[in-house]
């Protein structure tokens, strides 16, 4: 049997009940995602059992229903904290942190920075779909400048953040970006993450037709979603000799931070209650 039809075995195995993946709207990236990181995990021989997941309130929580394992259903903006508390008393466990660019940016970006300041070895996993597609596709902190949305409706007249030089600046020690379109990079990026030990922060920019496609691309076409975040797709390299000016509006996608030397949350506490 070949690697990937045993990768897709093991993909099914850890699936409640693939009939449900409609939960999603047509040509969402949550679930490009969502099979990437089962995928990592074949490739890691990493058994469910070993596995926490945590999802927040957006359209991603509703993966946690799809996977066979154990699974928290966070509030909005608190998937961290939830996450942090899990990996301080479960530290054998790998712990996922499943959030939207809302709950991860928004309400929960307090508890970002202080996730990357603590290097917990949680692996946050930021679904960027450029707006809050769960309740309608209002603006969010990611939304791009000048993008219609229904609470932006003559555009966004904010810049938006950029998560992964958040993350950088608040001390993640592992930090990448890609898109639903670069998985073979996200997997393998995801694959790190399962063997290291700190904070691991991956940003996903991925397609949401319904609520961000319709109105500001004016089409909830799925391809036409994803050829324009492929037309839109830079680099590090190559954003790395652009003026600033050129960059607006792009999704620089690479590994931005790598770095294991410096020690994980919860072993520095046991080290000290020792
Ligand atoms: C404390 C709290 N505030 C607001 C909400 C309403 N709410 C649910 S999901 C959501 C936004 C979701 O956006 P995001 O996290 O980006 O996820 P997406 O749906 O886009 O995947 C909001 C505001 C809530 N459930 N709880
Ligand atoms: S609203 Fe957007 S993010 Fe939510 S399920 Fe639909 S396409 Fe996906």
């Amino acid at each position: 049997m070949g690697q990937q039809t045993m990768q897709l075995h093991a993909t099914r195995r850890v699936m409640r009940n693939v009939e449900r993946a409609s939960v999603m709207c047509a040509g969402c990236g949550n679930g490009i995602v969502m099979s990437t990181t089962l995928q990592a995990m074949a490739a890691q021989g990493i058994p469910r059992e070993q596995v926490m997941l945590i999802t927040g309130a957006g359209c991603n929580g509703a993966l946690g229903d799809l996977f066979r394992f154990d699974w928290i259903h966070a509030p909005h903006g608190r998937v961290l904290p939830v996450a942090m508390g899990l990996k301080i008393v479960r530290p054998e466990l790998h712990v996922l942190a499943f959030m939207g660019d809302g709950d991860c940016a928004s309400i929960g970006g307090n508890h970002l920075i202080h996730a990357a300041r603590r290097n917990i070895g949680v692996i946050a996993v930021v679904f960027n779909n450029l707006n809050y597609g769960r309740t309608g596709g209002q603006v969010a902190a990611t939304t791009p400048h000048g993008a219609i949305s229904t609470t932006s409706p003559y555009g966004n007249a904010e810049r938006p953040f950029d998560l992964c030089t958040l993350a950088q600046a608040s001390g993640a020690t592992y930090v990448a970006r890609w898109t639903a379109l670069t998985y073979p990079h996200l997997q393998r990026s995801l694959e790190k993450a399962f063997l290291r030990k700190g904070f691991s922060f991956i940003e996903v920019i991925i397609p949401c037709p319904t609520n961000y496609g319709r109105r500001e691309l004016r089409t909830q076409e799925p391809v036409d979603n994803l050829m324009w975040i492929a037309r839109n797709t830079i680099t590090r390299e190559r954003a790395a000799v652009l003026p600033r000016h050129r960059l607006e509006g792009k999704f620089v996608v690479g590994e931005f931070v790598e770095d294991d030397s410096v020690s994980e949350f919860s072993d520095e506490l046991r080290r000290l209650h020792r």
